[in-house]
Order: C-alpha cells, then sequence, then structure tokens
C-alpha cells in the first residue's frame, strides 16, 4: 500500500493515544517475562543443584587470564570459563562455548582500551576448590568450586559475593532444529546463506567473523560442530525456535541460546541502577512480579513504579552496605532480564528488629539473577571497596561524561512544536522580556519537511540560517531533532544514499528492512556500520545539512529505534545487521550508535575543534561518552516530577551524568504549582530542559502571569549563577568518573538512614538538594547525613548539626538546599540572558566552614566550547581552601593556563567568627585591608579585585 494512504491511519491512531484521557500504558504492547520465551524458560528453573561442573584439572594459567572448563553434566557440552583480575579490584568473568558451530555476538565498542590484567595465581587446593589470587598480594581471593560450579569472591576473610551459588548459570548452546521442525529449519539455513552473500561486508570491529550457516557448520578444528553430537534439549519447548507475540512471529534461525547467572550477595540488602526504569533508586524484590527487564523501547505513557523497559538500558547494578559497595556490569545488549531477591524482602522492620534482639536473624542477602536471550556471558564485578571506587572502576571499563559544552548547562526551552520562525523568534524575545535566562531553543520534528531530517519545511521554516544568526547574534543556540527512521521516498536525497549505499538494516530476507514511523513507511539505517556511521556523520557538514550553523545542535529521538509497526514498537529481532548479525543480538546498542555517530558528526563539521551537543532518547552502557540523556514522554503529574530524582540517580550510577526529565511534563498541562516546582526541581538536576506534547497548551513561563514569571525566573537564575559549579562538577565527572548527581550514600557510605533516600541528592560533594515535590506542601523533612558535619542553608545560611531530620517550613518560593560544611561552592551572580553571556563575569566564592574551621573546593574554566582545554590544556584549575583562618587560592593543576579576564567579586564565609580584621593579600603586591561585614552567620568580603587564575590568601585575624 502506499505510504500516503496509510498515513492518516496511522496519525489517527496516535492522535487517539495522545489525546486519549488519563494516562496510562497499554501493557499488552509489551511482553511480560513469561511471554518471552527465554525468560520463562530461565525462570522456571528453580535454584538447586546446578548441572555445571568445572573441570578443575583443565586449569590454564595464561599471563593474563586463567581458563577452565565447564562442563553442563547433562547434555555434555563443554563451556570455556576465563577468568581476569584487571587493575583497579576488577573481576572479569566470562563464559563461552568451547566449540561454537556459530560464533556468538560479544559487545563491540562499549568497553575503552583493554585493561592491564595482573597475573592470577593458583595459591592452593583444597579437594574439589581451587583458590585463586587476584591480582598479587591484593586481598581479593577467588574459590573456585568443581561440582556443583561455582565461585566464591573474598575480600580477605570476608564473603562479598557468590556466583552460581544458586545453580542458574544457564547457557543455551547452539544445536539443532529438532527433527519435527527441521524441513522449516533448512529453508531458513538456506536463506541464511544467500541473506549473508547479499549484505555481508566486513565483520563488526572486536567481533567475530561472518557467522556460518547453521547446518554442517564446523568449528575451529575444522570438524562438524558440537551441536551435531549433542542431545538437543528444550525440544518441545515452545517458542525455542519461533516465537510470536500479538501479530509478530519471531522466526528463531538460530533457535535458543540464552544465558544467565545468578549473584549472591552477602551482607548487601540494598541494590541499586540497571536503568532505565520508572523506580525508585533502590531497586525492589522482584519475588511474585516480572523482573526488571533491559529492552530499550519506546513506552508510551509509561507508569511508575514498575520493571517493565524504557527507553535506554545500562546493565550495570550497585550493591552497597556494610561489606562495602560493589558493582555487576554484564556486557550483553540483547533482551535481559533482571531478578532480585532478598532474604529480608517483605519482613517488616519490627520482624528485622526482632532477629536482630534475638541475635538469631540471618545475615540479609541480596541475590541476582541475569537472563540475556542472546551473546556470550561477559560479567565484570567491581570491587570497590568504596563508592567512589565503583563509580572509576565502571569509568575505565566504559568511559567517563563527555565534557558538555557549557551552554548545554543552561536553560532549554522546547515544545512540540514552536510553530514557524517567527514563533521561534517571538518566544525568544519573551524570554527577554520576562528576564529569564534562555540558551538554548528546539524545533522538534514538525520543523523538517515531512519530517524527512536534514531538511526544513519551507513553508514555516524558510531561512534556518536567519533564524539561527538571529538567535546566535543573542549569544543562544537551537537544537533540531534529527531521528533515526528515514522516510521512504524517492525524492528525499537521504533515503535514496542509504539505499544505494546498502547502509540500511535488513529483513531476514535481505530486502531493506521497512517500518512506519512519524513521516509514513521508514527504513532504518544500520549504525552498527562503521561505514554507515561514517555517512551518517558527514552529513552534518554545514553544505550537507543545508541551513544549519555551528550554533545548531542535535536531538536523537525514537532511536530504540521505535518501530511503530514491530513488536512491542520495535524493530524485529530477525532482522539483520551488517556482519549478519541478527537485530536480536545488538538490540540495546543501536541507540547508542545512533548519538556516537551524531556527535561524531558535529565534531567533525568543526574541523575537530568544537565539543558536541547530543541528546539521545536511547542509551546503553557507554552512551555517556555522547552526550546527554533524558527520561522521555513522562507526564504533568506530581508522582512524574518526583520519579524524576531516582530515575536521574540511576542514571547517575550508570556514568550517565548529564539527565534530565522534561520539565513540566509532556504529556497533559500541569497546573501552575506544578510547573513552578519542576522549574525549581529541574534547576538543579544537570540537563534542564522544559518541554511538551503537540497537545498541550503553551507554557512559556510568562503565560500565567507576573507571579509564576517571577517563581520561574528566581529558579532560572539560581540555575545561571550555580553555573560556575555545575560546570566544575562535570568536569570532575569527566576526568575522574564522579557523577554530577549523588545518591547521599555516595558521600554518607556509612550513614544507613541515607541508602533508602531518593528524594533528596547530592550534587557532587558540596550540595544537598531536597526539591519540593509534594502538592501544596508547607514544609519538606531534610535529612541532613554524616557525622561531625554542619550544613548551611543556602538562602538563610543558618548552620545544622548533622546528622538529624530538619522540618524545613516552604513557601512556593523555596527549594531547600544545603551546602555542607567543609566545601567552597562558585558562583557568578550577575543575571544574564544566556551563558555566553556570562564569560569573564566575576565570580563569587561561598565558603562553608567545617566544625573544625576548615573548606576545600575547586573551579575549572576553560572557553566552555573546544577540546582545547584537552588538545592544548587551555583551562583554569583553581583550587581553594580555607584553614587556620585563612583561604588560600592555588593551581589544582598547574599544567592548565587560560586567559580569563575574570576577577573575585565576593567571598562569602559560612560559620566564621567575627574576625577583627581581613587582609588581602595579592599575587606580588602589597597587603592590603579588606571591607567586610558579618550579618548574622554570615561574613562578607567584597571586591578582593583578584584576578580568577592567580594566587592569592585572605587573611582574617
Ligand atoms: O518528536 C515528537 C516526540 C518528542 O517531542 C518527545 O520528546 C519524544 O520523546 N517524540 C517522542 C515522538 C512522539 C511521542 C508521542
Amino acid at each position: 500500500m502506499a505510504p500516503g494512504r496509510r498515513r492518516p491511519l496511522l496519525l489517527l491512531l496516535w492522535a487517539a493515544l495522545c489525546v486519549g484521557p488519563g494516562l496510562a500504558v497499554d501493557r499488552s504492547n509489551f511482553k511480560t517475562c513469561e511471554q518471552s520465551g527465554f525468560c520463562r524458560r530461565q525462570r522456571a528453573i528453580p535454584p538447586g543443584r546446578s548441572p555445571y561442573r568445572a573441570l578443575l584439572d583443565s586449569l590454564q594459567l595464561l599471563p593474563d587470564a586463567a581458563r577452565i572448563q565447564l562442563l553442563n553434566e547433562a547434555t555434555k557440552v563443554p563451556l570455556m570459563l576465563e577468568l581476569r583480575g584487571l587493575r583497579g579490584n576488577i573481576t572479569r568473568i566470562r563464559i563461552t562455548e568451547l566449540n561454537p558451530p556459530r560464533p556468538r555476538f560479544e559487545v563491540p565498542d562499549v568497553l575503552m582500551d583493554e585493561i592491564p590484567a595482573e597475573p592470577l595465581e593458583v595459591l592452593g587446593r583444597d579437594g574439589d576448590t581451587l583458590e585463586l589470587s587476584l591480582g598479587p598480594g591484593g586481598p581479593h581471593r577467588l574459590l573456585v568450586t568443581g561440582s556443583p560450579f561455582r565461585m566464591d569472591l573474598l575480600r580477605g576473610r570476608r564473603l562479598l559475593c557468590s556466583v552460581n551459588a544458586r545453580g542458574l548459570l544457564v547457557f543455551e548452546h547452539q544445536r539443532q532444529r529438532p527433527h519435527s521442525l527441521m524441513d522449516i529449519g533448512g529453508w531458513v539455513g538456506r536463506a541464511w546463506d544467500k541473506i549473508s552473500a547479499l549484505f555481508h561486508r566486513d565483520p563488526p570491529q572486536d567481533a567475530p567473523q561472518d557467522p556460518p550457516s547453521e547446518n554442517g557448520a564446523t568449528n575451529e578444528d575444522g570438524a562438524t560442530g558440537g551441536a551435531d553430537e549433542k542431545p538437543p534439549d528444550n525440544e518441545e519447548e515452545p517458542g525455542a525456535w519461533e516465537e510470536t507475540f500479538k501479530t509478530h512471529t519471531d522466526s528463531k534461525p538460530y533457535g535458543p541460546m540464552s544465558v544467565g547467572l545468578d549473584f549472591s550477595l552477602p551482607g548487601f540488602e540494598h541494590v541499586y541502577g540497571i536503568p532505565e526504569h520508572a523506580e525508585s533508586l533502590r531497586l525492589r524484590s522482584t519475588q511474585g512480579g516480572d523482573p526488571y527487564r533491559l529492552y530499550n523501547l519506546d513506552v508510551f505513557q509509561y507508569e511508575l513504579h514498575t520493571p517493565m523497559a524504557l527507553y535506554g538500558s545500562v546493565p550495570l547494578l550497585w550493591a552497597h552496605g556494610p561489606p562495602g559497595t560493589l558493582g555487576i556490569f554484564w556486557l550483553n545488549a540483547a533482551e535481559t532480564w533482571v531478578d532480585i531477591g532478598s532474604n529480608t524482602a517483605g519482613k517488616t522492620l519490627l520482624g528485622k528488629l526482632l532477629d536482630y534482639m534475638q541475635g538469631g536473624g540471618e545475615t540479609p542477602q541480596t541475590d541476582v539473577r541475569w537472563m540475556s536471550e542472546n551473546g556470550v556471558l561477559d560479567v565484570f564485578l567491581l570491587l570497590g571497596p568504596a563508592p567512589h571506587d565503583v563509580a572509576r572502576q565502571y569509568g575505565t571499563l566504559t568511559g567517563t561524561q563527555a565534557l558538555p559544552p557549557l551552554f548545554s548547562l543552561g536553560y532549554h526551552q522546547s515544545r512540540w512544536n514552536y510553530r514557524d520562525e517567527e514563533d521561534v523568534l517571538a518566544v525568544e524575545r519573551g524570554f527577554d522580556r520576562a528576564a529569564v535566562p534562555l540558551d538554548v531553543l528546539w524545533l522538534d520534528i514538525e520543523h523538517a519537511h515531512g519530517k524527512r531530517y536534514f531538511t526544513w519545511d519551507p513553508t514555516h521554516f524558510p531561512h534556518p540560517r536567519d533564524m539561527l544568526r538571529r538567535l546566535a547574534d543573542k549569544k543562544r543556540k537551537m537544537v533540531s531533532i534529527v531521528d533515526p527512521h528515514i522516510k521512504v521516498d524517492p525524492d528525499y536525497r537521504v533515503h535514496n544514499e542509504l539505499r544505494a549505499r546498502g547502509f540500511y538494516v535488513k529483513t531476514k530476507d535481505g530486502s531493506d528492512y521497512e517500518g512506519w514511523c512519524w513521516p509514513g513507511s521508514t527504513a532504518y539505517p544500520d549504525f552498527t556500520n562503521p561505514e554507515m556511521r561514517e555517512w551518517w556523520a558527514s552529513m552534518f557538514a554545514y553544505d550537507q545539512y543545508e541551513g544549519s550553523t555551528e550554533t545548531l545542535f542535535t536531538w536523537n529521538d525514537m532511536n530504540e529505534p521505535s518501530v511503530f509497526s514491530g513488536p512491542e514498537v520495535t524493530m524485529h529481532k530477525d532482522a539483520r545487521h551488517r556482519g549478519g548479525w541478527e537485530h536480536r543480538d545488538l538490540h540495546n546498542l543501536y541507540g547508542l550508535y545512533v548519538q556516537m555517530a551524531t556527535a561524531e558528526g558535529q565534531i567533525r563539521r568543526s574541523g575537530g575543534r568544537q565539543r558536541p551537543f547530543v541528546l539521545s532518547r536511547a542509551f546503553f552502557a557507554g552512551s555517556q561518552r555522547y552526550g546527554a540523556v533524558w527520561t522521555g514522554d513522562n507526564a504533568a503529574e506530581w508522582g512524574h516530577l518526583r520519579i524524576s530524582i531516582p530515575m536521574c540517580l540511576s542514571f547517575a550510577l550508570a556514568a550517565l551524568s548529564f539527565c534530565g526529565a522534561d520539565v513540566g511534563g509532556f504529556f497533559q498541562n500541569p497546573d501552575t504549582e506544578l510547573l513552578v516546582r519542576w522549574y525549581q526541581a529541574g534547576a538543579f538536576q544537570p540537563f534542564f530542559r522544559a518541554h511538551a506534547h503537540l497537545d498541550t497548551v503553551r507554557r512559556e513561563p510568562w503565560l500565567f502571569g507576573e507571579e509564576v514569571a517571577g517563581l520561574i525566573r528566581h529558579a532560572v537564575r539560581r540555575r545561571y549563577a550555580l553555573l560556575p559549579f555545575w560546570y566544575t562538577a562535570f568536569y570532575r565527572s569527566h576526568r575522574h568518573a564522579l557523577p554530577v548527581m549523588r545518591p547521599l550514600w555516595m558521600e554518607f557510605p556509612e550513614d544507613t538512614a541515607t541508602f533508602a533516600m531518593d528524594d533528596q541528592y547530592m550534587l557532587d560533594r558540596a550540595l544537598l538538594v531536597h526539591p519540593v515535590t509534594e502538592q501544596g506542601a508547607r514544609g519538606v523533612h531534610v535529612y541532613l547525613p554524616g557525622k561531625d558535619e554542619v550544613w548551611y542553608d543556602v538562602d538563610s545560611h543558618q548552620q545544622h548539626v548533622a546528622p538529624q531530620t530538619l522540618y524545613v517550613p516552604v513557601t512556593l518560593s523555596s527549594v531547600p538546599v544545603f551546602q555542607r560544611g567543609g566545601t567552597v561552592v562558585p558562583r557568578q551572580e550577575r543575571p544574564r540572558r544566556s551563558t555566553e553571556c556570562m564569560r569573564g563575569d566575576p565570580y563569587t566564592l561561598h565558603v562553608a566552614l567545617s566544625p573544625q574551621g576548615t573548606a576545600e573546593g575547586d573551579l575549572f574554566l576553560d572557553d566552555g566550547e573546544s577540546f582545547a582545554y584537552d588538545t592544548e590544556r587551555r583551562f583554569l584549575h583553581r583550587r581553594f581552601s580555607f584553614a587556620n583562618g585563612t583561604l588560600t587560592a592555588s593551581s589544582a593543576d598547574p599544567q592548565g593556563s587560560f586567559p580569563s579576564s575574570s576577577w573575585l567579586e565576593r567571598v562569602v564565609i559560612l560559620g566564621a567568627p567575627k574576625p577583627s580584621s581581613v587582609l588581602l593579600r595579592p599575587p606580588g603586591g602589597p597587603e592590603t585591608p579588606l571591607h567586610f561585614q558579618l550579618e548574622g552567620p554570615t561574613l562578607t568580603l567584597r571586591k578582593p579585585g583578584v584576578p580568577i587564575g592567580a594566587d592569592w590568601e585572605i587573611v582574617l585575624r
């Protein structure tokens, strides 16, 4: 059927969904574990004796690994276990088929460079248990037990983690299709050979060679594939060789290939991470419900507190508790489910207390079970011991947050859609009139000509360059959307080129895979293909993307990928990518590649000079290297405002520091109270963008009267005043892998009261934020953590000792924020139109003293846009420390230099006794007295006037 004929229907369907009353996800569109063949199969296996045996005598000690064969006693299929102790307390466990008839997918492009492995040593053998050291002289040892196979990882004498202790290791080896299904199987095999011949190119980097055909495959020794000799199991298992969900049938030419493994974590009661779920920060036990699902999906009108999958996936789970902090990184890009069990789940506090008093309670323990549809088993245990260590270990493996261009930390105004160029410019003027700072205006899908990305609607956006120039004159930028679904249209150059170059994802039969999405009939570029990514990147050149300029940046939406006509609104699992890999092998990676190629395009268009800004909806482990992410289509409801905090915190634990939620809520219309509260909360989240659905009423800040405009102005200005602090925190995240937004327990790992908290959080190590997220709130209870610590209310400067729960009365203008005693927060306090207008503005330092009268903090600054901070070390990293009544400014990194004209305008010291005099010792100059003022708890030093890049001292006498 011609695309034009089906489109109205499609739009009608979506319109009906979009405006329908009340918000509720249509769960029937998405699989439960029971409906997902491998999840059902694996979950049906109860814990018990593992059928696997480790053949300890097969141990091979290589310079960087130990190898041991595993044998499934039931099927006699051999596997290979590979153990590595990586530098920095990381243990890697890989399990693969020993003689695979066809290579299995191994995730490429996620891990950074090979991390050096420490040689493993055999420390001894006690009967059926082998003891290995994980790195020479280190505290970690691994006990490998032969039968049943299990592993126990110890730090000193403490058991940290057991692997396969519940016997849930599953490795569905490749096998021949049962005879009853053979005819179809043979046909699929032959068809596959033809398809591979049609579009196989080079195999993926780091990945095995093209998969051979399934029948009569040969193994490395040239012998017939192992599968031939093995008795096929699961023969009758429905869904093993073909699976139907709703109207979609997934042909599974390679049969069941899932993998799974269990981990027991004694002493741990709290686990976190594995975004993306609309869930509390602390993960719940999944006993009696579905496991958490990791499968990038476009979930329309998602609900809160469900384990359902959302747009992105990072298979990294954190455990934190008295034994320390531990991470489990499960490197697999196929559909994955995670079960969490706990022996304390369901116990009331009283029950736990009774256990404790009777001294007989079991040690709390969390059990985690991972199940993936395909691939190999490749797990990294990040052994901490502290939260910051786990963050760094994960950063070493997958990279750190890209340093955002400074403008992108400002405020973004978006809606689906700004109508035309006049509308854009009127909105922009509105911000000036309302005196609300603004850095970026966004254009959604309607700006492109018939949703043909890289083009502009000729009627509504006839002069994009002029529009961009007018924004740039006001020191503002623009973001346009570029989605990965490409309109199938012979008059569309982008489509023609992709088709001609063979760059589209293919169906299992070898033709271009087509589906339905916004533009009608669409095809999907194969972003897993590096040549395709090169081409995509080249499309961002100014002469390719006509009308674009250096102030136009990009938004990648729908990159799960979303396919309206596909199973679960995504791509068919048996679609084919370069190298013959099935979509099922790498589904969760697709979105990462889209953002990677787009970011690369922006870098290239600037000749490698400028840092990119790309927002992506889908993500995977490693996406932090390419830009920002957001929590997708939320709703204008209080619950959605509340959940934005734990969602961004769990993104942050997965190294995705640059996270935000649509301010105001995407669906529905917020009332003014919710809108104001959302601005206030959003101003304290890393990515700060208001966005709204096409059918919502306009909600630019000035549309609700001066009171609301004033409250929003105040919230946005607070954000801008703190930009030096945000930027420095991002630099730290980029350099040292520490998240910008942090759960309290990352900073207070011993304070058990913080372990389940997710209505308040830390920014970097200095600010504690507790946004107001309850309707009609008159006050909030803020927990101030720590021992021998003090906190200062950033508005009243009042000091509070910790630990305590403080009742903070609030009005509509309050956002409870506290600065930790012992920190220094840099600010730029002159209200400006945009970040670019703040360049060269003077700084104010807020010095909050610890009970010992000390404080430490820093400031990073550079040009805010280029890579020169890295390539030419053009930056300033200043350190400020206060001790013995003296505030000292020095260089935190003498290798950097940057010509900044900024100077120090003010120093605000909280918690200092009244001095009799204050002296400034500027660089090389004479000591001069400084004017100071003590008002209540606040000591203000005016106009030190020293350059921000200089070394100086201020002495309180
Ligand atoms: O491009 C339109 C929207 C966009 O505004 C939103 O932010 C994305 O998450 N997009 C989804 C597609 C349609 C959603 C109903």
